[in-house]
């Protein structure tokens, strides 16, 4: 089984789907090993749940949802972030203990390839593979990963006591100021390395597309960060391909339009403008530098 964890909630159901829908339309089952499971994190209402089964049309797969905790988060400074992004911290504890291995995909994702290619990289001795390099938001020296996209080595995580090591990490550890992406910031704090850097090809964001030699059909996985695809501010050159596949889904996908868009903006950060953190958010988002 190719195992395949989400973190997310009710709001973002139907963008999972999306993600969901590009993974199985893409993915060929050779052998039973092959098949997908799917482990969805979050607390998810009934509706949303048989839409999501829906989606075993395209082809039959496993999926598993995961109620979760938001109370082991309520101390962190999350901003306008929700708990759900937290999520992903808890994969190595809430999957079941014969897993070794999983693929974490955020929900801004889509597959352009079999997600087999992603699967099969061999991390026997690492932690986990993301996009790895210089990428911190913080300082352009530092070596810092994108937790949208990783292949997590779930084995060698628990006998790392990562489960301990994150929630102190959480509790002694959190620089407010550091702190722009809760659950990136955390990860990059406790894991310092046996990480294998991932190939831009498996994590698409637009910041890396201009030095990307390939062809496009070789990405094998498209990011849609910082702004997202049904947003009228994506710059994305692959957002369009995001469409294909939210068609296949029993959900809505609009896009939104620019009044929309800001009229949203505005009720989440009603003060945005005099608080310094959000301006390092927004220069953050211009240069896609992250999620
Ligand atoms: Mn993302």
């Amino acid at each position: 089984m190719i195992n395949v964890a989400f973190g997310f909630n009710d709001a973002y159901a139907k963008f999972c789907g999306v993600t969901v829908a590009s993974i199985l339309a893409n993915h060929k089952i050779l052998s039973p090993v092959d098949k997908l499971n799917f482990f969805f994190l979050g607390n998810i209402s009934k509706e949303n749940k048989e839409k999501m089964f829906e989606l075993k049309k395209i082809q039959d797969c496993q999926m598993s949802f995961i109620n979760m905790d938001d109370n082991l988060f309520k101390d962190l400074p999350m901003g306008t972030w929700d708990y759900s992004t937290c999520y992903r911290l808890l994969i190595p504890e809430v999957l079941p203990a014969g897993e070794k291995k999983v693929i974490y995909l955020d929900c801004d994702i889509i597959l352009n390839r079999d997600i087999k290619e992603f699967w099969d990289i061999n991390i026997d001795g690492y932690y986990l593979s993301a996009l790895y390099g210089k990428l911190s938001p913080y300082d352009d020296n530092e070596m810092y990963f994108n937790a949208g996209v990783m292949l997590l080595n779930l084995q060698t995580l628990r006998d790392f006591n990562y489960k301990d090591k994150w929630r102190d990490f959480a509790k002694h550890n959190v620089n407010p100021d550091r702190f722009m992406f809760p659950d990136q910031d955390i990860l990059n704090g406790i894991i310092k390395d046996k990480i294998l850097p991932l190939d831009s090809k498996f994590n698409m964001l637009m910041s890396h597309f201009s030095d990307f030699k390939g062809q496009i059909e070789d990405i094998v996985v498209i990011h849609l960060g910082g702004f997202k695809p049904w947003q009228p501010t994506c710059k994305h050159p692959l957002k369009e391909m995001y469409f294909i596949y939210a068609a296949m889904v029993p959900w809505k996908i609009k896009r939104e339009s620019y009044l929309v868009y800001s009229l949203k903006f505005f009720k989440k950060h009603p003060l945005f403008f005099l608080q310094a953190k959000y301006w390092k958010i927004l220069k953050n988002l211009f240069f896609h530098k992250n999620n």
